[in-house]
């Protein structure tokens, strides 16, 4: 997938994010892009999106996140979103087994519906509730590894490896996202696929 690059150099990468209910996806997004945590919001109708710019190796980036609803019947309008995603964030909530256990259909979803260079990563949420924890990281580890895809486990209340989820994501997709010509990748080191690196620079 091409990169977008807007005025003045600032480049353009949508994120979705997606996971069962209640498993603290709007809680992500609202500390990734406002940096604040809400103990009771509201379940997510639909989709909705927030911009957050980020910069990488000296380098503007604008992240286009889109908050998606876990409920199932908005499960039409939400895998519609997915198409035009650059990296997918799926999450589940360490707390909650069921919320693992579903990961596989998840990607299942996103094979059917995503492109197929999409860049993934597994967050297991609400790490700061350890005394609730159903899902060893153990099992996180496994299963990410076993399709390839990074992983953290992460806090949206804690405030713990939040941005750095969002900025490897973010890495990931600028390093395997060739420009079509030297002008529009100006001043930003962006690897080809097959010398792809987790470090941009
Ligand atoms: N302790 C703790 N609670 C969290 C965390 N993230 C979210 N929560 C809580 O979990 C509940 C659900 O969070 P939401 O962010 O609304 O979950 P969601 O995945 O957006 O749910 P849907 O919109 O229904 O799909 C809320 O009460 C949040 O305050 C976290 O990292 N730690
Ligand atoms: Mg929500």
């Amino acid at each position: 997938m091409d990169l977008k690059v807007l005025r003045d150099n600032v480049s353009f990468v949508k994120v979705l994010i997606i996971g069962d209910m209640s498993v603290g996806k709007t809680a992500l997004h609202e500390r990734i892009c406002q940096n604040v945590f809400h103990p009771c919001p509201l379940p997510t109708h639909g989709i909705d999106f927030k911009i957050k710019t980020v910069e990488l190796c000296g380098k503007k980036i604008k992240l286009q996140i889109w908050d998606t609803a876990g409920q199932e019947r908005f499960h039409t309008i939400t895998t519609s979103y997915y198409r035009g995603a650059m990296g997918i964030m799926l999450v589940y909530d360490i707390t909650n087994a069921k919320s693992f256990d579903n990961i596989s259909k998840w990607l299942r979803n996103i094979e059917e519906h995503a492109n197929e260079d999409v860049e993934r990563m597994i967050l297991g949420n609400k790490c700061d509730i350890e005394d609730k924890r159903q899902v060893s990281r153990e099992r996180g580890t496994v299963i990410a590894r076993e399709h390839n895809i990074p992983f953290l486990e992460t806090s949206a209340k804690s405030n713990i490896n939040v941005e750095k989820a969002f900025l490897d994501l973010a890495t990931a997709i600028l390093n395997k996202t060739p420009g079509k010509d030297s002008n529009e990748t100006q001043g930003l080191h962006i690897n080809k696929p097959e010398s792809r690196s987790s470090k941009c620079c």
